[in-house]
């Protein structure tokens, strides 16, 4: 495994710092072997099973995720924040075997884990195993399941083998100039591709230090870019815009201090949703720094990307990173003249294998001569490419996260009281889009503090509906399809609750 080899160039770094501990490189290897060895037990492979983990961003994250990789498994990462039944879904989509938690987390996944009837382990003092020998694992082994929100209803499986994993890792490296001296923060979800690949494993490929913090907090994120140890900053432009907050919530004594330490970064990145001009004329005002906007998805990595050197054009994430090809066609797969609109379809060594368990939607997904369909669309202008949206109504970011309104639909449909419902995405300053749900039934049996409390045993907190109305019916086409576009302007007026 390439991690691996590179990592024993670099043994005696800092790779991860975490609860206020170093650890090195070498620390990294011998516990993430002891894992290895312990996930086998007596025997010499794990031939591709799905492992989970819920463990907290910290050494033990990077620990486990490679321990399961050096015994030959595929990493499920879980996210501590879901509620059990996202848990649940993701546990008993991917087949998982076995799941490994940090200890915290034993007491709260047993009742799942029996439920599923998965094997549970809580990772105790990890042990050096010098000399244990761990199978070789060939680069198109599969690495990782990453599940994503799609045009379906329930989240899917993005399956990355390590031969993507390292394509994605390397064209970051090198278009970003990642170093062996660079430090990074990383306060991302570990359960996606922007905080595990663009983050952690670049850092951890170069020989470069990674620090984890157990969340985004806008005060702890300021106080660390600016101690004048970070080199480089990767977030959503949500991050930004509450880092913005901050600032203009501080006296004018501590905005110039904060404004002087951060402008020493060599580098700041947004991604994972539009990064609003507002927000970055703001930030470059602030902290001297032009945020490096760029394009990725989890079936691709990332695809785009404005220069580091050269030009970072508001309003546009650039061209494609080495490896990268980039189409728009139209909706015959044709390619549209330059200036056009389109949707952006993707080959490279970087695009995931497939979606587990699902070759329909996997077929869906590419085009007959093996280009990667992403569902948005973009048109190249002045030499960039601008993204202009999404090809479907149904798919909502908001702080980053995508997310599905089938998903949503199918979860309100279930609460007493409501006959039926649409949600859509509305724009939001601070969160991109924040979801909004049309339910049709009695305002008189309809109470939502009820209703949330309901939703959140059943979907993550970035899922829930921040706004609703309640209406009589809802406006569909000659067809019955509900005409989504329509549903937006309901949340123009004052009476949406
Ligand atoms: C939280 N809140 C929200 C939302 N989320 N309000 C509206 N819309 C939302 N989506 C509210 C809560 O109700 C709460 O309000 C307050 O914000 C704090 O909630 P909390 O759960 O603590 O939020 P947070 O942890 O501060 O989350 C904000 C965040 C998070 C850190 C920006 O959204 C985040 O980590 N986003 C990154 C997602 C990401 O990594 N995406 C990459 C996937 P109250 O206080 O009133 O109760 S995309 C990807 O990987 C591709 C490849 C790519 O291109 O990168
Ligand atoms: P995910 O499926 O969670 O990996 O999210 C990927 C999606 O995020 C893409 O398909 C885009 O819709 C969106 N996205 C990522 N980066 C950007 C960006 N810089 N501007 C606009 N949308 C973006």
């Amino acid at each position: 495994m390439k991690i691996i080899e590179q990592a024993k160039k670099n043994t005696s770094r800092a790779a991860i710092i975490s609860g206020g501990v170093s650890y090195s490189y070498k620390s990294l290897l011998e516990a993430s072997a002891s894992i290895a060895t312990q996930l086998l037990k007596s025997k010499k492979d794990l031939h591709e099973k799905r492992i989970g983990f819920l463990i907290a961003p910290s050494f033990n994250y990077t620990v486990v995720q490679w321990g399961i990789w050096r015994a030959g498994g595929i990493a499920v990462p879980l996210c501590a924040s879901h509620p059990l039944a996202s848990m649940k879904y993701v546990l008993e989509d991917s087949q998982a075997e076995m799941i490994l938690v940090d200890e915290e987390y034993f007491g709260f996944l047993k009742p799942l884990a029996e439920e599923c009837g998965i094997p549970l382990s809580a990772i105790g003092p990890v042990m050096r195993s010098d000399g244990v020998a761990l199978p070789v694992i060939n680069t198109d082994r599969r690495a990782m399941i990453l599940y994503t929100s799609g045009t379906t209803s329930k989240p899917k499986g993005v399956v990355s083998c390590h031969h993507h994993v390292d394509a994605q890792i390397q064209t970051l490296i090198s278009a970003w100039e990642w170093d062996k001296n660079d430090r990074i923060i990383n306060v991302l979800p570990l359960h996606h591709v922007h905080g595990i690949i663009n983050v952690m494993l670049c850092a951890l490929w170069v020989g470069a230090c990674c620090e984890f913090l157990p969340k985004f907090e806008p005060e702890k994120v300021w106080a660390r870019l600016v101690s004048g140890e970070i080199s480089l900053f990767m977030g959503v432009p949500t991050m930004y815009y509450q880092l913005i907050k901050f600032w203009e919530a501080v006296s004018r004594e501590e905005q110039k201090m904060l404004s002087a330490g951060v402008s020493s970064l060599r580098l700041m990145v947004s991604g994972s949703a539009a990064l609003p001009e507002s927000v970055l004329n703001k930030w470059e005002s602030i902290s001297g720094q032009i945020l490096l906007e760029r394009y990725g998805m989890t079936e691709i990595g990332m695809g785009l990307t404005n220069s580091y050197r050269g030009e970072r054009r508001a309003g546009h994430v650039g061209n494609p990173f080495k490896g990268v090809e980039i189409r728009l066609v139209d909706q015959q797969l044709c390619d549209v003249p330059i200036g056009e609109p389109g949707e952006i379809i993707v080959k490279g060594p970087s695009v995931f294998k497939e979606y587990w368990n699902n070759p329909q939607a996997t077929k869906k997904a590419f085009t007959s001569d093996g280009w990667f369909k992403t569902g948005d669309m973009a048109v190249l202008s002045h030499g960039s490419y601008k993204i202009l949206g999404r090809t479907s109504v149904d798919i909502i970011k908001s702080g980053g996260y995508k997310i599905s309104a089938l998903e949503i639909e199918e979860v309100l449909r279930n609460y007493s009281g409501i006959k039926d419902c649409a949600v859509v995405g509305i724009p939001d300053e601070e969160w991109g889009e924040v979801v909004a749900a049309v339910l049709v039934g009695e305002r008189e049996e309809l109470n939502y503090d009820m209703l949330t409390t309901w939703l959140k045993e059943k979907l993550p907190s970035y899922k829930l509906p921040r706004k609703y109305q309640i209406v009589e019916d809802l406006p569909r086409n000659v067809l019955g399809k509900v005409v989504k576009t329509s549903l937006k302007n309901y949340f123009n007026t004052e009476n949406s609750s």
